[in-house]
């Protein structure tokens, strides 16, 4: 039997963060061996905000060897970059007539952006998830791990899927979500109530994955807790201690009754340190990889030319089914 297909990928709009670490790709690395995957790097989906394009070049770079350093093996996954592959591009615009305004403007990423660069709400931005759609349906995906904020996305790819199904029969699977419990949604360290972001403005919010041990010690020892000192799982109460249980979770694999238990008796300050050394001590192997590929230009080049060859083998047979079904001319 054929193995099952995933497609995932990360914008290259800033520098990773623990979130996107936790929330995607540790996960990506643990399913490299069961599935196909093809995991890109959606830089055309970065073009949504301006970039300095000297910063997005770097960005997409970075992310690849954060892709390699974190463990993706670029012979077992195909790793490309969108932009390499037309058909994104080809598909996304087809796609985009396949999709409805109404559908869109519910959308809680774009409102989110919108409200945030209210100087620069494009149409690109407004259509985001036709060309996710895309990157997802070209590969004829069965799976997609993200992380929760993206499966209002993944629905909408549903949708139009089955719709275009629906009127040409069937042309694409209609994949799935797959969003991992434990890291559904790392929070920030000073505000526990929103997700940590790339984007974020306030820097000790965010651990980002090149931050060097003594930073990322010094964001958790000043990540906002309560005045209660008992280390116990409560979101609604307590989000702040949550989410730092679930980042030691998500790191250790050990069980939020295991932590509980763990640091009966313990106060907050010992805590903090702890979920920091945990974090560090996965992180260093990382960003020694990460340090070693930046400096190896040729060897990324390498690894992405190929992998936009192997994308392509399967994207432009899915796109030229599309064209024959609606009547473009191959
Ligand atoms: P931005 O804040 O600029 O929109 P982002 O940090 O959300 O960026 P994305 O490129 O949108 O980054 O996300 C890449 C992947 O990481 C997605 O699968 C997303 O769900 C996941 N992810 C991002 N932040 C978190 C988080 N805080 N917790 C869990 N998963 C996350
Ligand atoms: N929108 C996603 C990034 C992304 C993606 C994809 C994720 C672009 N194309 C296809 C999964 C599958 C985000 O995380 N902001």
């Amino acid at each position: 039997m054929s193995k099952k297909i995933i497609l995932s990928g990360i914008q290259a709009t800033g520098k990773l963060t623990l979130g996107n670490y936790l929330g995607a790709i540790d996960n990506w690395v643990k399913m490299q061996e069961e599935y196909e995957c093809y995991y890109m790097i959606a830089n055309l989906h970065s073009l949504t905000v301006r970039n300095d394009p000297e910063t997005l070049r770097n960005n997409t770079l970075k992310i690849l060897a954060i892709y390699i350093a974190a463990g993706l093996d670029p012979d077992k996954n195909t790793i490309f970059i969108q932009s390499q592959v037309k058909e994104h591009a080809e598909l996304g615009w087809i796609l985009d007539c396949y999709t409805y305004m109404g559908e869109l403007s519910r959308m809680t990423q774009f409102k989110d952006k919108a409200a945030k660069h209210a100087d620069n709400i494009n149409a690109g931005l407004f259509t985001y998830p036709a060309l996710m759609a895309a990157d997802i349906l070209l590969y004829q995906a069965d799976l997609v791990p993200v992380g929760e904020d993206q499966m209002q996305h993944l629905e909408i790819t549903r949708d139009i899927a089955e719709r275009f199904n629906n009127l040409y029969g069937e042309t694409f699977v209609i994949p799935e979500g797959y969003v991992r419990k434990a890291s559904k949604r790392i929070m920030g360290l000073q505000d526990p109530t929103s997700k940590m972001s790339k984007s974020a403005t306030n820097l000790n919010d965010v651990i980002f994955l090149e931050d060097e041990p003594e930073v990322i010690l010094k964001k958790f020892k000043r990540a906002v807790t309560d005045s209660e000192n008992i280390i116990r799982f409560d979101i609604e109460n307590k989000p702040g201690v949550s989410n730092l249980m679930q980042i030691y979770s998500a790191i250790t694999s050990k069980t939020i009754e295991e932590i509980e238990k763990e640091f009966e008796g313990s106060g907050y300050g010992n805590f903090k340190t702890k979920v920091a050394e945990a974090v560090i001590q996965k992180l260093e192997p990382i960003q020694i990889k990460y340090k070693e590929l930046l400096n190896n230009p040729e060897y990324l080049e390498k690894i992405y030319t190929k992998g936009a060859e192997n994308a392509r083998e399967l994207a432009s047979k899915t796109l030229n089914s599309v064209k024959e079904k609606i009547g473009i001319i191959v």
